[in-house]
């Protein structure tokens, strides 16, 4: 069994590539993805490492001049898409991109490549990837935390990866819908509406894709001004764990003045997650800055404390607590929020679903803390939904069937480098 799914995973990943880049899958997603690509470069690094240094290299082709690294890459228009190009109206001189960033898991896969690739090239690579990487972060420190609060926050729900997560609805329904215009998605003639998000949601989205166009992408203007911003526990403990895998390499190549401004960041961030944590909860939530509510939601994201190097018993214990929890009462971890919630849909995109790469972080955690037993369910979950419904963007919980797009690239790529 575990033969033939590492074959298809490679056919996979092989006729998802475009040349240098690969699409997350046909029909659905036809433009490279930037934290799609950076988990795909782990799949291809377990076959073939020129390749995944490419997927790297040629997502940071699309890097801003102030340092930001889209979440679309539109090397080529294709109308199978929408939003495409021309909605996001961006100037970047080099390839059309989307307008905001996305969770920024690259630094952590670089440094894996690098300990993997021990020739001259490898170290060619990193040198020429660390500036970006260090600028990209530094933007995020900027721009998405502009008080300097120790989190990080989101302009978009599209910049934190989990679209319509529950805990975006709050803040998202302040946002004026009133002069989007009509528009046409192709995603629901692509996948079957149950599986996707809402109308509503989707109106939302424009709304402030729309506040970005108009005000040109101008980090400071959407710190300042975009109606929504919102401080996501995903994108901060992800960009801590990044921060921490850069550091690393920092020491390695003895850039000194980039390590202290790592640290700088590393030490702000441990102390800024306290405002994340629900103490009612017991567990680490969003936080809208806009309209200063702290969320009440549990969701996959809640539990990548471990994967950000956090080790303070007070956030660890009741993150098992409430893993177990959910975990008895799901046949396949970690659904993307909290069946125990009212909004939790197992079916509907990131308000329930499991997606194979937060299971990887959230196990990649656990088992740095030497929590064997948790980091060991979500893997062997994660091997059993890929062998009942194969390699689908994401799963049900409780039934563990297959949803969105199939023949996906991140799903393959984590079954390569971590499930099988
Ligand atoms: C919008 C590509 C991307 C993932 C996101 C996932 C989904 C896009 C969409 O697909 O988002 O970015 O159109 O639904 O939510 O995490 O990177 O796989």
């Amino acid at each position: 069994m575990s033969a033939q799914l590492d074959n298809q995973a490679i056919s996979i990943l092989k006729e998802n590539d475009l040349g240098g880049y690969t699409i997350p899958t046909k029909g659905l997603y036809p433009y490279q993805w930037n934290w799609d690509s950076a988990f795909v470069a782990l799949g291809f690094a377990t076959f073939n490492m020129n390749r995944a240094w490419e997927e790297i290299e040629l997502l940071f082709e699309g890097q801003w001049d102030d340092g930001m690294v889209p979440h679309i890459i539109f090397r080529k228009d294709d109308p199978s898409y929408f939003p495409g190009p021309s909605v996001w109206g961006t100037t970047n001189p080099k390839i059309p991109t989307s307008g905001h960033s996305q969770p920024p898991v690259a630094a952590t896969v670089v440094r894996r490549l690098f300990e993997q690739d021990t020739s001259a090239a490898g170290k060619e690579k990193i040198k020429s990837l660390f500036p970006k990487l260090l600028a990209w972060h530094r933007w995020y420190h900027t721009y998405r935390d502009p008080e300097g609060h120790g989190v990080i926050a989101i302009m978009h729900p599209w910049e934190s990866g989990r679209d319509n997560l529950p805990d975006w609805d709050n803040a998202a329904s302040h946002v004026d819908i009133s002069d989007i215009g009509e528009y046409t998605r192709k995603d629901t003639s692509h996948v079957n509406p149950e599986m996707r998000p809402k109308k509503i949601d989707y109106d939302r989205y424009l709304a402030i894709v729309k506040f970005g166009r108009d005000n040109n992408w101008d980090p400071k203007i959407v710190a300042e001004q975009c109606p929504f911003f919102v401080a996501d526990p995903g994108n901060t403990f992800i960009l801590l764990r990044a921060d921490r895998d850069l550091l690393a390499m920092a020491e390695a190549l003895g850039e000194t003045e980039a390590a202290e401004e790592l640290k700088g960041w590393i030490a702000l961030t441990e102390k800024g997650i306290a405002k994340l944590w629900n103490e009612e909860k017991q567990a680490f939530v969003t936080y809208d800055l806009r309209n200063d509510v702290l969320g009440d939601g549990i969701s996959s994201a809640s539990f990548l404390a471990p994967y950000a190097g956090i080790r303070e018993e007070k956030y660890i214990n009741p993150t098992r607590e409430h893993f177990d929890r959910i975990a008895a009462k799901v046949n396949y971890t970690m659904p993307s929020y909290d069946p125990d919630h009212p909004l939790f849909e197992s079916m509907r995109y990131w308000r329930g679903p499991v997606w194979g790469i937060i299971n990887y972080l959230i196990a990649t955690g656990f088992a740095e803390l030497g929590d064997t037993a948790r980091a060991e369910r979500l893997r062997t979950d994660t091997v059993a939904l890929i062998e009942k419904s194969d390699f689908a963007e994401y799963f049900d919980p409780i039934t563990g069937e297959g949803a969105g797009g199939n023949s996906f690239s991140w799903t393959s790529a984590i079954w390569l480098t971590w499930a099988t």
